[in-house]
């Protein structure tokens, strides 16, 4: 084991020097607004703030695969918020999601406008919405369902604010925190790789919300898209999880969910605002960028 800094908690920890690595300048230990700003509103009846990470992908390729599949009222507005500057600490976003984490989701169709946090939620929230789309109807499918669906939202967690904290982002590496997180991410693949092992997706032949909300996080640990960590977790043993993203990540709907409220990466795959379907093919940051020229 490599040495360890050498630390002696306090009484009671004060907040008092930044702790050190990416996203750093983000972190408090009170919540609630830092700043007045109202939020954007745009045409549609769902309006979406979110940013193109694992979390906040979920919902838009909710969407998205609704709008494919023919749900016309799933037309929405996807506003960008950009996490690094503070922005979910805006006091309109605080009024949606007093957790100050994206995605946040307003509903202006209904009676009194309804907000939606927390990605689980929000995909849940959607599928009841829309007549049941993508979770299944039996009552046991759909408990399987919500089962993979809720066991995601207490797994990803370790994967993202444990290894990849760890791994990627903390300012030096620490061999007992990085061996932690590591096992149990390990663990968490290997769960997913034995139960798809004769599966087409986490609930059998349909595809669902659980799909939806593991893949963004657990295909991308597998392809090699978050934390350049494949080798290091030996990904490539996990062959059942690698079919199953690499289906996922076929799909024309995954692609563009993908795109949107995507602020970094190659221009043509950054659909920074979303606000209608046209917009893919003519509001990526490519595109506005050479008609400033
Ligand atoms: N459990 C939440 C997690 C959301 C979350 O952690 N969002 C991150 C981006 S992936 C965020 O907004 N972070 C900003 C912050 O921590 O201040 C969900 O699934 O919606």
């Amino acid at each position: 084991m490599s040495k360890l800094p050498d630390y002696t908690p306090p009484k009671v920890w004060k907040w008092e020097n930044e702790n050190g690595g990416q996203f750093a300048n983000i972190n408090r230990p009170i919540a609630g607004p830092t700043h007045e700003k109202e939020l954007p509103r745009g045409k549609h009846p769902l309006q979406l703030y979110s940013l193109a990470t694992p979390n906040g992908v979920k919902v838009t390729v909710m969407l998205e695969e609704l709008l494919a599949a023919g749900y016309s009222e799933a037309e929405y507005d996807a506003w960008l918020i950009t996490i690094r500057e503070g922005e979910q600490f805006g006091s309109g976003f605080v009024g949606i999601n007093p957790n100050s984490k994206i995605p946040a989701l307003m509903d202006y169709s209904t009676a009194k406008p309804t907000r939606v946090f927390e990605s689980g939620s929000i995909l849940l929230y959607l599928a009841e919405k829309f007549g049941g789309a993508f979770l299944p109807n039996d009552p046991a499918d759909r408990a399987e369902c919500l089962s993979w669906l809720f066991w995601q939202m207490g797994s990803a967690p370790y994967l993202g604010g444990g290894f990849g904290h760890f791994y990627a982002y903390a300012p030096f590496k620490i061999e007992y925190c990085i061996d932690r997180f590591t096992m149990e991410t390990k663990r968490q693949l290997d769960v997913l790789n034995r139960h798809l092992e004769n599966k087409k997706f986490m609930c059998g032949d349909e595809y669902t919300i659980a799909d939806m909300a593991i893949w963004p996080w657990y295909g991308a640990a597998v392809s090699n898209s978050i934390y350049e960590a494949a080798e290091f977790l030996d990904a490539k043993i996990y062959t059942n999880v690698i079919r199953w993203a690499g289906e996922i990540a076929d799909r024309p709907q995954v692609k563009r969910g993908r795109m949107v409220n995507r602020a970094t990466g190659p221009l043509e795959k950054q659909l920074r605002e979303r606000h209608d379907a046209s917009d893919f093919e003519t509001k990526t940051q490519d595109k506005l960028e050479s008609q400033k020229d």
